[in-house]
């Protein structure tokens, strides 16, 4: 999904409204005749006729008892997980409980929650919307819902228009708005499609008083979706809808630190991004509210609310969640699989996939705050090269700049800047700086372009004054772009050119655009009003929506940022790209803090400020899968944490998960000890080393998910469930991840711990070590180490070894993947040799894929140049399969077949019919090794006998 403009512009509001009204009405006549309604008086639903929606039907016992049995005011024996809060504004008595015509019940506290039942609650009778008109539309469905009284928020809105848009076969959209007052939409182009045909997989119900939508699963009944469950809200600044959920195995919701699996056991969960070192159960930089619920048997759906307003999402256990809003419409999806991997595919469908990085940003990133001049920094690329560990891209933090300002170099230490990136570009290396949003407004007129120009083209957020609001952030006073604003998107696309013209850094690191402020609200403070102190404040760490960042109440182009503070990061990343795209002409690079749904379109992420802490590390294998679901597969943490301390065997391991993030960066922070790899025991630089030549290994194969995850909307770091939902044991692991479908990690997460135990679903895993590719790379190549043989598990947790030097990747049997020898730069790596690892099934089997082109260009898909080849071994024979051949991937070399699970020892191996004479066979491991001579763009036939 792409920016998109207001389709009414702000004057022409009115006439806008009143014609989408007209043309409502008259659609509204016209189909009023042709639709035919379930008779009501059966059982108070309106069913969507039967051949666009529903599986036969059901029967009475599907009908809600509430429909047609309103319960009197004091029915309140309401079990306590089915209970929904009727005080969630505030804490109130017995009397203001049942002033509010809810009932009133003080429980505990489950042990280890947060929340706990709400002690006031909505009996089942409370009132809520009541569905009428209800009307096919070309596209759906569309009716009004009405309440008859005003809710204990001020400001209800007493009629509502619910649209049903049947959009796809797997997905559902439904919006529920104001029909007379145009309300603040999410700004994002979304795709506009229809379905004629009914969906296979989905049925849709709707509950006429109280209004609710029930969505089944056609193929066992199973309802995914049900928010009969408790009252609708639709308040200026209050909106509430309630669904069950099929099951407590829900993920998604991001960011937050914890469990890839949410707790169903009373949570909140807040989305108000915030700049705030990672912690359990507060709003982190980014929000996603979209979430994928497991069902029993291993189908899933997905729900995304498209909604940038503070929102808090609760979960309860009986399961239930409540989606509550301070804000917007309410705009849902549902995705409806049925196989989790689809619901990931279909939710991206709508926000759009990941950006395809170039090849060098899956290299090593090394940065620190607190390398204080060039000196420094050329020193740091030089013990690197040293040591001989690779490095790809040199990154600096804050320390460059003058003064702290954007755009800028201080002339001390930083005076030959220019020359350094331009050595570093010599080297085959890469550059990426700091950009912070904020911009230093205190200097006098003329002295820092930056800010006259924004001044100038009025490109800044403005307070209620219309002055630009002026907050503090490293600079002193500054200034924040509003990137919602075609114009901040031209100016800052200005700044990043001619800053490009001076110093040629290749990527853009762009940090506290939460916005992140050290005043809250303002210098001036901010105005006392609605959207400052709404009546509902979502759990937010500060108790109030400026904490930590600017006014809600100011002005942006597109809205308050009230509205779109959410989005502030994403409309950041937006520019940043364009910016790159036009200063640099190639595949742009942009990492980012704060995120939105849809962010992977533009830029990655890194997960901020964690600790250097055994805790962290384990939590960041979580928060990479969880942002893989979120179509923001460039991610990673910290390497070897960034606040406090890293200890040697915390940087060791960090190291070897790490180089399993899609985004692998060593960070650190401005006060901590130094944490480059070559500071360690030569033990650990051994054990660093070899993590990280294993990555450059295989980086043809992760840069070949990248391309999948881009062009069809795969994850890259995958939850086990992903690949197999099917075994419920995978749900919970999260402290493994695969990469694609063929390769396990099992990472070791603890101190002090040699050997380490990991989930094997059913079918054999090769040790990955058996591959020896390091031989084929320029770099030291450690010994050879010990190779285990294959894991046959029938779905088990398998204890490993795991000394210090060692990381478990296991190759999944059925699976091929091309590898390269590792060197100190992909500018050298991806000139070396390659090789390919076949982990055949028992029946022979395996099949894998290579995706290459020159790494950096656009718009390579377009233009066909690239090439795609895929491998498949059966029947004793491996081939390759030109899909197609252009560019450099063409003459790519391979030089060795590694075949994991051949049972016997060939008397021949043949090479395009020609003998190789010296094949290597290892009964132990059952391992074919095959030197050959070969080029990947050229077909190839490799067999043994
Ligand atoms: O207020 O630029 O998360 O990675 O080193 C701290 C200094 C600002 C926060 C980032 C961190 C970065 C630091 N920044």
């Amino acid at each position: 999904m792409g920016l998109r403009r207001p389709s009414c512009p702000r004057p022409l509001l009115a006439v806008c409204a009143l014609l989408s009204l007209v043309t409502a009405a008259l659609l509204g006549h016209v189909l009023l005749n042709s639709l035919t309604l379930v008779p009501q008086e059966l059982h108070g639903f309106f069913q969507a006729p039967e051949e666009m929606f529903r599986a036969p039907q059901q029967g009475a016992s599907s009908l809600r008892p509430q429909a047609h049995a309103r319960a009197a005011p004091t029915q309140c024996d309401v079990p306590p997980n089915r209970r929904f809060d009727c005080a969630p504004d505030k804490a109130i008595t017995r009397e203001q409980c049942e002033a509010r015509g809810c009932c009133y019940a003080p429980v505990g506290r489950p042990r280890g929650s947060q929340m706990g039942p709400p002690w006031c609650f909505f009996p089942p009778s409370y009132p809520s919307y009541k569905l009428g008109n209800l009307t096919t539309t070309d596209t759906g469905y569309t009716a009004s819902l009405t309440r008859a009284a005003p809710t204990f928020f001020p400001k209800d809105i007493m009629t509502l228009r619910l649209d049903v848009l049947v959009e796809t076969e797997s997905r559902l959209h439904f919006t529920i708005k104001d029909p007379a007052n145009r309300r603040y939409e999410v700004p994002l182009e979304t795709p506009r499609v229809h379905s004629r045909a009914p969906s296979t997989l989905y049925s849709v119900d709707f509950s006429q008083d109280p209004f609710g939508v029930v969505v089944r699963r056609k193929l066992d009944g199973r309802v995914l979706l049900d928010t009969t469950v408790a009252p609708l809200f639709f308040a200026d600044q209050f909106l509430q809808l309630s669904t069950s959920l099929p099951s407590q195995y829900i993920t998604g919701l991001a960011e937050h630190l914890g469990p890839l699996l949410l707790n169903t056991n009373w949570t909140k969960i807040t989305l108000w991004n915030r700049d705030i070192a990672p912690t359990p159960g507060v709003n982190l930089y980014g929000s996603h509210p979209f979430y994928l619920v497991l069902e029993d048997g291993g189908l899933a759906h997905g729900v995304f609310l498209l909604n940038s307003n503070a929102l808090d999402v609760v979960l309860q256990p009986s399961p239930a969640l409540s989606w509550r809003s301070t804000g917007g419409i309410l705009d849902v999806y549902v995705f409806l699989g049925p196989e989790p991997k689809s619901v990931v595919q279909q939710y991206l469908d709508v926000v759009g996939r990941p950006f395809m990085p170039p090849y060098w940003g899956l290299g090593f990133h090394l940065c620190r705050w607190g390398y204080s001049s060039t000196a420094v920094t050329r020193q740091v690329v030089e013990k690197m090269t040293r040591a001989g560990f690779p490095l790809d891209v040199q990154w600096n933090d804050l320390d460059y700049m003058d003064a702290r300002r954007d755009f800028t170099f201080n002339k001390d230490g930083f005076g030959d800047f220019p020359a350094m990136v331009r050595d570093l570009h010599q080297g085959g290396r890469r550059y990426v700086m700091i950009v912070d949003p904020a911009i230093s407004s205190s200097g006098p007129p003329g002295s820092y372009r930056p800010y006259d120009e924004g001044l100038r083209r009025g490109v800044f957020i403005t307070n209620e004054t219309g002055q630009p609001l002026i907050g503090k952030v490293w600079p002193g006073p500054t200034a924040f772009p509003d990137f919602t604003n075609p114009e901040a998107l031209d100016w800052w696309q200005d700044m990043v050119a001619e800053f490009h013209a001076q110093v040629p850094f290749d990527g853009m690191w762009i940090d506290m655009n939460e916005p992140s402020n050290f005043v809250k609200g303002s210098v001036d403070g901010c105005p006392d009003s609605d959207l400052e102190n709404p009546p509902y404040v979502p759990g937010v760490v500060g108790g109030t929506l400026r904490a930590a960042t600017i006014c809600a109440s100011s002005r942006q182009f597109l809205s308050t940022h009230y509205d779109l503070h959410n989005m502030y990061g994403l409309t950041e990343a937006l520019a940043s790209h364009r910016a790159l795209v036009k200063a640099r002409g190639t595949r742009p690079f942009v990492i980012s803090r704060s995120t939105f749904a849809g962010h992977g379109q533009y830029a990655g992420h890194w997960t901020g400020d964690v600790w250097s802490s055994w805790e962290q590390l384990s939590s960041s294998v979580p928060e990479t899968l969880l942002f893989n679901l979120l179509g923001v597969p460039l991610v990673g943490a910290d390497v070897c944490g960034f606040l406090g301390n890293t200890t040697e065997e915390l940087c060791v391991r960090w190291t070897q998960l790490g180089a399993f993030y899609p985004f692998m960066r060593n960070h650190n922070d401005l006060h901590s000890l130094p944490q480059e790899p070559y500071r360690f025991s030569e033990q650990a630089q051994r054990a660093m080393r070899t993590a990280l030549g294993l990555r450059y290994a295989l980086l043809p194969h992760l840069y070949t998910l990248f391309l999948r995850a881009h062009a069809r909307g795969d994850t890259v770091a995958r939850p086990l469930f992903l690949e197999f939902p099917e075994d419920p044991r995978t749900w919970t692991v999260d402290r493994q991840l695969l990469w694609g479908e063929a390769l396990l990690i099992t990472p070791v997460l603890e101190a002090g711990k040699v050997e380490v135990t990991g989930y094997f679903p059913s079918g054999t895993w090769y040790d990955l070590q058996a591959v020896p590719v390091a031989a084929l790379g320029s770099l030291p190549s450690p010994p050879p180490a010990p190779v285990r043989s294959a894991i046959h598990s029938e779905g088990q947790w398998v204890s490993l070894p795991a000394p210090l030097d060692t990381i478990n990747v296991h190759l999944r049997a059925g699976h091929i993947i091309p590898l390269q020898g590792p060197a100190l730069t992909t500018a050298e790596s991806r000139k070396q040799p390659m090789a390919l690892a076949v982990a055949l099934t028992p029946r022979g089997e395996a099949r894998g894929e290579l995706f290459w082109d020159d790494g950096e260009s656009l718009g390579v898909l377009e233009r066909g140049a690239y090439t795609q080849v895929v491998f498949q071994a059966r029947n004793n024979t491996i081939v390759n399969q030109l899909v197609h051949v252009s560019g450099e991937g063409a003459g790519l070399q391979l030089r060795k077949v590694t075949v994991l699970g051949v049972a016997s020892a060939p008397q021949q191996v043949l090479s395009n019919g020609v003998p190789v004479l010296d094949f290597t066979y290892s009964p132990d491991t059952q391992t074919l090794d095959i030197p050959v001579s070969l080029t990947m763009g050229q077909q190839f036939l490799i067999s043994w006998s």
